[in-house]
């Protein structure tokens, strides 16, 4: 029996990160592993990792882009200015493409993910704030509470929900990250995230940033937290802000059994 139970023992975490991408996070707090360097210049509107590559989306009209940034130092690694009328928003990854949403232009910009070539666009309706990628969809959010899903390969919206904390709508939902399951997102002018329940829209619980908003940004109405991106190989998620210095590596962390 001892053996079984230390064969148990070493196993489960295994198992457990295995089947890491089908489980909720239950994150109800974390923990600062590092505070690693952001370009100032970002306007961060859309953040993500894939395959051990960090990418980002940046805003304003005349300054948008989409790039590489190399986690460790903030360095762009490479990038694609948009068109001056063009504002960036957020960004997602699907079968090899990227997709950056765009504020009011109601297109989605495409592009080959290996060389940043732009592929076209696609219409879109209403304004474009956050976008992710949740069970092979598309999930945007357009300042409201509600989220809508997209087919990739129609590029019609299939379903939505309204996203809800007890009865009351949370509006003005930004950027958006899957994380284990879950949908997390930015809510402007908070300095929290809230954890989604994609199937009902209610909210499964808050992770409170405000201790990260760096100092002299503090008072600022348009450098706000936004910015999520989760490296599933690792099980850490990355937190930043618009033309934040910083950008924070964070471990979840849940509350030991009462
Ligand atoms: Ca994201």
């Amino acid at each position: 029996m001892q053996k079984l139970a230390l064969h148990l023992l070493i196993a489960l975490p295994l198992l457990l990160a295995a089947c890491g991408a089908r489980h909720p996070s239950g994150a109800t707090n974390y923990r600062v592993v590092r505070t690693l360097p952001h370009d100032p210049d970002a306007f961060t509107q859309g953040l993500l990792f894939h395959d051990g590559k960090l990418y980002e989306s940046t805003g304003l009209y005349g300054q948008s882009t989409l790039r590489e940034v190399n986690l460790e130092t903030g360095e762009i690694l490479r990038q694609h200015k948009l068109p001056r009328d063009l504002f960036g928003e957020g960004l997602a990854i699907y079968s090899n493409r990227l997709y950056q949403l765009t504020w009011r232009e109601e297109i989605v910009m495409v592009y080959d993910l290996e060389t940043f070539r732009p592929l076209g666009n696609f219409p879109i309706e209403g304004e474009g704030w956050g976008l992710a990628i949740w069970s092979n969809q598309f999930v945007a959010s357009d300042g409201t509470a509600t989220l809508r899903f997209y087919d990739p390969a129609t590029k019609q919206s299939v379903r939505s929900i309204t996203a809800r904390d007890g009865d009351k709508p949370i509006v003005e939902l930004n950027e958006l990250e899957v994380v284990e399951g879950e949908l997390w997102a930015n809510v402007w002018h908070d300095d929290r995230v809230v954890r989604i329940d994609p199937l009902t829209g209610k909210a499964l619980g808050w992770l409170d940033f405000s201790d990260l908003v760096p100092d002299g940004l503090r008072d600022s109405t348009e450098a706000v937290l936004n910015g999520i991106a989760y490296n599933p190989e690792t099980r850490r998620v990355y937190i930043t802000g618009k033309n934040w210095p910083v950008l924070y590596e964070i471990e979840m962390t849940t509350p030991p059994a009462p």
